[in-house]
């Protein structure tokens, strides 16, 4: 199994956390998003969506979308299922995940921000300001989903889900970018417990080969 993915970005780590929680082990081919190379023709030539991650699977099965992917293991593979079955534990978990993963992260990602600078002329300072201001209404409705229908230590329990995968990236993206976020405390109580755990330490950036200061 193959993982095009990139040491910083937020959905390759997704899924990297996945991985490790299953004790899947993979090949990792780092595809450097700082340097443009999501649109090359060799990797257009696999995902024309020129993001990361995709996965290959050892009999050829190619996947894009970290959550297709991370379903995807959990319906092919054994380890801990990271999306319940429970029909309304599994919707609790997509609901929080989806909060990640269709509300916060597409308005931030790479090729968003460099628009707002290239074509619209925004200043560095204007793009952060967007940034923090989009992680930060997300992450006050994902604080919300913990407190009403969370139950530690995890965000559903006593063991990792989808939504510990989409969280842990999300959190240590905008920690990177310099946001204040101890003021979610179950979100940052639940980053915290996750990071202690050896398969979130193993996904994480500077674990991976590809990582550059
Ligand atoms: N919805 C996709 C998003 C994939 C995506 O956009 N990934 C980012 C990195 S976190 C990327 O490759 N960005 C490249 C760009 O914006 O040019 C997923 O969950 O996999």
């Amino acid at each position: 199994m193959r993982l095009y993915g990139f040491f910083n970005s937020s959905t390759s780590y997704r899924v990297r956390i996945a991985l490790a929680l299953k004790n899947i082990g993979f090949e990792h081919h780092g595809i450097n998003l700082r340097s443009g190379e999501q649109s090359s023709t060799d990797y257009l030539a696999l995902n024309p969506a020129a993001s990361v991650p995709l996965l290959i699977d050892s009999d050829g099965t190619t996947l894009s979308q970290s959550l297709a992917i991370i379903q995807y293991l959990d319906d092919t593979r054994d380890g801990p299922r990271l999306i319940p079955v429970d029909p309304l534990a599994r919707a609790r978990v997509m609901e929080a995940s989806l909060a990640i993963s269709c509300d916060i992260h597409p308005i931030n990602n790479l090729r968003v921000l460099g628009y707002l600078k290239r074509e619209l002329g925004v200043t560095d300072e204007q793009k952060n300001t967007w940034y923090k201001h989009w992680v930060e209404v997300g992450l006050a409705a994902f604080e919300q989903l913990l407190q009403r229908y969370g139950h530690g230590p995890f965000c559903f329990g006593e063991s990792p889900t989808l939504a510990d995968c989409c969280l842990v990236p999300q959190v240590a993206n905008a920690l990177r970018m310099g946001c204040d976020l101890e003021r979610f405390e179950r979100v940052m109580l639940t980053y915290r417990h996750c990071l202690a755990q050896e398969p979130f330490q193993r996904a994480a950036p500077d674990r991976q080969p590809d990582y550059i200061v």
